[in-house]
């Protein structure tokens, strides 16, 4: 039976180009650790955490209510955090990127819907349980973003996959 509730969050769908390129790099870091798949590659905007499976077309229509243009970004810089996790970050962060960020927020919070406190830290997450950080810099991953999306974190006998729900256009 289906679970009454999902694990949600709104993000930047890595395209594919740019994922088979990051993918080619990183694989050859040799730092270890535990890899995201490259179905997997994405830039959290918000996340939600367990919601009611109810509340999913609400959600959508929140989603497409956002008018948005879309922008360039560049995954420039490594990044690490506890854990052995290593990302890719960009060193400007482009206005309309936190913009995104804040509507989405404003809009869920006025749907009731609770945030994580942390401050938004734009980031792609590319290994888990690293055992080292690479010695070369990053290259520079020129990404156009033109459109975000609703995902559920799912678990499988295969893994966690991200199941798209939903995506919008960024529109100029
Ligand atoms: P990230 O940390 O690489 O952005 C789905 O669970 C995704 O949501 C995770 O891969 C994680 O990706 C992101 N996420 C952001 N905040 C989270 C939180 N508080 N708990 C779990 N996942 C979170």
């Amino acid at each position: 039976m289906p679970s009454d509730t999902l694990r949600l969050f709104f993000a930047l769908p890595c395209p594919t180009e740019l994922t088979t390129a990051i993918c080619i790099w990183r694989d050859g870091l040799a730092i270890g650790g535990k890899p995201v798949a490259a179905d997997n590659l994405h830039l959290t905007l918000a996340f939600l955490g367990q919601q009611p499976r109810a509340r999913l077309e609400e959600l959508q229509l929140l989603a497409a209510g956002i008018e948005a243009p879309p922008f360039e970004l560049h995954l420039d810089r490594l990044g690490g955090g506890r854990r052995g996790l290593l990302w890719l970050e960009p060193s400007r962060v482009p206005e309309p990127l936190p913009a995104l960020v804040g509507d989405l927020q404003q809009r869920l919070l006025a749907a009731g819907i609770g945030l994580d406190t942390r401050p938004f830290r734009a980031h792609l997450t590319l290994v888990r349980h690293a055992g080292a950080r690479p010695a070369e810099a990053a290259p520079d991953f020129a990404w156009p973003v033109d459109r975000f999306a609703l995902y559920a974190s799912e678990t499988t006998a295969r893994g966690v996959r991200h199941r798209e729900l939903g995506s919008w256009p960024l529109v100029p």
